[in-house]
């Protein structure tokens, strides 16, 4: 199957913070800055949107006095919009939410925009890109899951990785040069699906960087070489899906 040519995004690690050690952190944080990672992806989840708790703007504000890698904030909350400006401090974050969980999601990316950082739709596993293609263009990624949103270590529904193609021809057909972001269960033997489906931006936590709450330097070497092999994979001459 062929599909549109769409200029390669640059790629970028995320790695999932809610996976470190807490005990590990200032050593987790360091190993990131020294292999140069481009995002710090930080899961805040509030026990009603999903059943967990998780991280939250102090831990940011640490976060942040501990490097100069910007946040990827993912907020797994209801009335995200509520909650957006209790992140505003943190300049040249990006920040997704998931457009079910407010009324005016058009009012929030705006507001998330005055305060000087990056807007992301985040997609839950039932939400299809239809539903949102029309708030696309107002943002600057969009955030495929391919787990449920809640925990870390969970396996894949393959069926998001199509979600993810969808997403690539449409930003090819539109001519955006939106970033995509796959979070969940981006293992080793998932990235190479991931990487043809058109995701550049990949969330890495238990599945592949994070083993026991730490991180070898080694490993993100791994994990770019892991994209830069599937990347020369002629697009579309292959089969996407790692069922
Ligand atoms: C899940 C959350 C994710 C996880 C990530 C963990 O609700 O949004 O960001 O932290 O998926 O990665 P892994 O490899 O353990 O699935
Ligand atoms: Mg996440």
């Amino acid at each position: 199957m062929k599909f549109p040519e769409l200029p390669l995004r640059p790629l970028s690690v995320s790695p999932s913070m809610m996976c470190a050690d807490p005990f590990a952190l200032r050593e987790v944080v360091d190993v990131f800055a020294a292999g140069e990672v481009e995002w710090l992806h930080i899961d805040i989840m509030d026990g009603r949107y999903v059943p967990n708790f998780t991280l939250g703007p102090d831990y940011c504000r640490a976060l942040s006095r501990a490097s100069r890698i910007p946040l990827d904030i993912h907020l797994m909350v209801e009335e995200a919009d509520r909650h957006a400006d209790l992140f505003a401090e943190f300049a040249g974050a990006r920040v997704s939410f998931h457009p079910e969980t407010v009324r005016q999601p058009v009012r929030l990316i705006e507001r998330i925009r005055a305060n000087g950082q990056g807007s992301a739709i985040a997609l839950d596993p039932s939400m299809t890109l239809e539903s949102v293609a029309h708030l696309l263009p107002l943002v600057d990624q969009v955030v495929v899951m391919t787990v449920n949103p809640g925990y870390a270590g969970q396996k894949l529904l393959p069926f998001c990785l199509e979600k993810i193609r969808q997403c690539r021809e449409w930003f090819a057909k539109e001519g955006l040069a939106t970033d995509i972001e796959v979070d969940g269960n981006v293992s080793w033997a998932h990235i190479p699906a991931m990487v043809m489906a058109g995701a550049n931006v990949l969330v890495a936590g238990t599945s592949s960087l994070f083993v026991n709450g730490r991180v070898r330097p080694a490993d993100l070497g791994r994990f770019r070489a892991v994209v830069d092999e599937a990347r020369k994979s002629p697009v579309g001459e292959q089969s996407i899906l790692a069922r």
